[in-house]
């Protein structure tokens, strides 16, 4: 990113649209099983860079869960992955400092202690100057001029970022690594052959208007782009809710957990705490507006050490209301919603009252 833009410019000070156009990512190369690739398989050789705050990331799991009023654990993509395919033992990964500002990500210093496993320095042998996310982009392209993302996976053979697109870095993860891992883990799918057509075109409108979507009606400069945004948003959660509603959960598809729940669960579970405030996404929020949305999520989490403990509630509103302050000047983190996430078998009063079968309760 050149020197004279600020890290706050999510969009474009001369763009008169005020819509926030996601940059493509620029390190598209592939991990693959195939003879004579660039990168292949192999274990200990490959390093994730994420934040728990992002929704883009995949932070690893672990089998002890934190549960108490502000920490419920760390999340992400690429780490829901990582765990759900059993790779914990072959790439490596680590977290950013959850706050975002000048110069991009940068790495904890060895004296600070932030909440969540692997929220450390980075660990990479020759990194050791290293103190911001943008140092192992330059170390990759000396010119790289684009901003400074994660989650990136990276090869700690070549010193090479292999990929920066998370949405690709899921799918490495999901088959590349199979020859390596247990059977348990081998016949894990999140992209089937089956349901690759529907996983596609889920993941097209789910991508655009709801994930894509809270940052499009947060980081509008503009009434109109803002209103268009947030419209289109909550749309698509509509349709997203009619969808589980005409399905046998407890998965978006019915029995079988694909991407397209890793996809949409990393926004959803950020939906209450921050984007109804922090992103004007107010239409309705998920525990009172979106009884099906709400209870494939708690499922997801709940009954998943993938899911919960990759979520990381105070990486996640710390970030946003700390780092954007052309949203927040002031950087006061909203209390609430308490709790992050309701429980299993609780609803809100609104929902309890309006759908009693949702709890099993009598009206
Ligand atoms: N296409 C990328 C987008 C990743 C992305 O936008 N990450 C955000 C965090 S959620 C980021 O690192 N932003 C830092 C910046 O733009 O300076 C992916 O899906 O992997």
């Amino acid at each position: 990113m050149s020197s004279d833009k600020n890290i706050t410019d999510w969009v474009n000070p001369g763009d008169k649209s005020g819509e926030f156009k996601r940059q493509v990512s620029s390190f598209r190369h592939w991990i693959s099983r195939e003879n004579g690739a660039q990168f292949p398989p192999e274990k200990g050789r490959y390093h994730l860079y994420v934040s728990y705050a992002c929704p883009w990331v995949r932070p690893e799991l672990s089998s002890k869960t934190t549960n108490s009023k502000l920490i419920v654990g760390k999340a992400c993509r690429t780490l829901i992955t990582r765990h759900l395919k059993g790779l914990e033992d072959i790439i490596s990964y680590s977290v950013v400092h959850w706050h975002l500002g000048e110069g991009g990500w940068r790495f904890v210093t060895k004296d600070e202690k932030e909440p969540g496993e692997n929220v450390i320095p980075d660990p990479i042998a020759g990194h050791e100057d290293f103190t911001h996310l943008r140092h192992v982009y330059f170390e990759s392209e000396p010119e790289y001029s684009g901003r400074y993302t994660v989650p990136v996976l990276y090869d700690k053979k070549t010193n090479k970022i292999v990929s920066n697109e998370s949405s690709e870095i899921l799918r490495m993860l999901n088959t590349e690594f199979n020859d390596l891992i247990g059977e348990e883990y081998r016949k894990v799918d999140v992209y089937p052959e089956h349901l690759r057509s529907k996983i596609d075109e889920a993941d097209e409108w789910t991508y655009d208007l709801i994930n894509n979507g809270v940052y499009k009606s947060g980081f509008a400069t503009t009434a109109e782009a803002y209103e268009k945004n947030v419209l289109a948003l909550f749309e698509a959660l509509d349709r997203a809710e009619e969808h589980l509603a005409s399905h046998n959960g407890p998965y978006f598809f019915g029995k079988e957990l694909t991407e397209v729940d890793i996809r949409l669960f990393v926004t959803l579970i950020r939906f209450d705490p921050v984007y109804v405030q922090h992103f004007k996404c107010n239409i309705r929020d998920i525990r009172s507006g979106y009884p099906k949305l709400h209870l494939w999520m708690r499922n997801l989490y709940w009954q998943h050490g993938a899911f919960r403990d990759t979520t990381q509630f105070e990486h996640i509103k710390w970030h946003y209301t700390r780092s954007h302050t052309q949203i927040n000047p002031k950087s006061i983190t909203p209390v609430g919603p308490l709790p992050h996430i309701l429980p299993l078998d609780e609803e809100v009063r609104a929902v309890k009252t309006a759908v009693p079968a949702a709890t099993g309760e009598k009206a």
